[in-house]
């Protein structure tokens, strides 16, 4: 049975910083810390979808510091939605727009619909909703979840994808115990890949490289359907460093391989940018180099980033593919000895 399904609209990849459109449709008014890099996703997101956009956001710092009373960044409508429910108002703002398109009610183009998630309202609250909505391929719709690394906007508390160790206001390094945040971070990209086939598009991205990340927002709102984009963000507040290393931080979390960059089209795995080479044979950083930088792995001892180390290195040693899917390859037979 053919799916009656909305066209997208087709934005083509810019080639280049200097073919990207000037206009901005999130800009002055918000009161984010200095340096935050979530605030940086909120403009490269909405300048690469451009004004037929709707943009719908869960509670978190990109709704609070963005809309205080009276003001906000947003030049494209924009709606609240609750800390849980970006993907419930996603699809329902997808679903929305088409019914009334079909009635005649508005008329017939192709509107982008995202909404936006931090990593506590998406990987943790929201996270049925989200794939509620990945499941859904007669609708196009992204949602993008921006990666502080903590619920940031209640004060750095720890959520599923904080990193081992870190320091923050729920997990403090004590006398008794140095590390409490214990698990290893949610893999949300290869959570959305591994298990909804339905979804078209799944990208991970890092502002520190703008125009890969512009391009891969314009290319998850063509290919319609459901796509989902995660972007580590660093923030200052809760990493813990001058906001003037925002960018390093970022760059940093790649070249060590904590945060590999790679886009999924339709089932089709293809790393980008400093990850290609990576994956390619080029030596990865140590990680202590990313984890040094910041105060919230300040108690780490050497043996805490000998295991953080030993973690990534199994991530792309020892998953079935490198950084994003966390099934083991299967060892080789042991060698017989006569
Ligand atoms: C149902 C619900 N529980 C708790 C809160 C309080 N709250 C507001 S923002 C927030 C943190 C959200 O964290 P995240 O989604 O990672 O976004 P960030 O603040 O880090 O940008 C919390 C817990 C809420 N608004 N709604
Ligand atoms: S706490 Fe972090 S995410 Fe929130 S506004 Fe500050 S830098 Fe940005
Ligand atoms: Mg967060």
């Amino acid at each position: 049975m053919a799916i009656d399904t909305a066209m997208p609209q087709v934005l083509e990849a810019w080639k280049g910083v200097k073919k990207i459109d000037l206009p901005e449709y999130f800009t002055s008014g918000h009161r984010t810390c200095q340096g935050c890099e979530s605030a940086l996703v909120m403009k490269l997101m909405a300048k690469a979808a451009g004004p037929r956009t709707v943009v719908l956001g869960s509670t978190g710092c990109m709704y609070v510091a963005n809309t205080t009373y009276y003001s906000t960044s947003w030049v494209i409508p924009w709606m609240h939605t609750q800390l849980g429910s970006s993907g419930s108002a996603a699809l329902g703002t997808a679903a929305g727009l088409r019914a009334q398109m079909r009635k005649g009610k508005i008329p017939q183009e192709p509107i982008n619909v995202i909404a936006f998630c931090g990593d506590g309202g998406g990987a943790d609250m929201g996270l049925s909703a989200v794939s509620h909505a990945m499941s859904h391929k007669q609708y196009n719709l992204l949602i993008l979840m921006y990666d502080n690394e903590s619920y940031a906007n209640t004060d750095i508390q720890v959520s599923g994808s904080s990193p081992w160790g870190a320091n923050s206001t729920f997990s403090p390094p004590g006398k008794v115990r140095r590390i409490m945040q214990t698990r290893w971070k949610k893999n949300m990209a290869g959570l959305m890949v591994a298990g909804h086939p339905e979804t078209r598009y799944v990208a991970t991205v890092c502002p520190s490289y703008a125009l890969d990340m512009m391009n891969r927002v314009r290319k998850a709102l063509s290919l319609g359907g459901p796509t989902f984009i995660h972007s580590l963000d660093p923030c200052p507040k809760g990493w813990d460093y001058d906001p003037f290393i925002s960018h390093e931080l970022g760059e940093l979390a790649v070249e060590t391989g904590v945060w590999p960059l790679y886009e999924v089209e339709d089932g089709k795995f293809k790393p980008y940018g400093k990850t290609k080479s990576l994956m390619a044979g080029r030596k990865r950083k140590p990680v202590r180099e990313y984890l040094l930088k910041q105060g919230r792995f300040a108690h780490f001892t050497d043996e805490d980033i000998d295991y953080f180390q030993s973690k990534v290195d199994e991530m792309w040693d020892k998953w079935i593919v490198p950084g994003v899917i966390p099934i083991h390859k299967e060892e080789p037979p042991a060698a017989k000895t006569a």
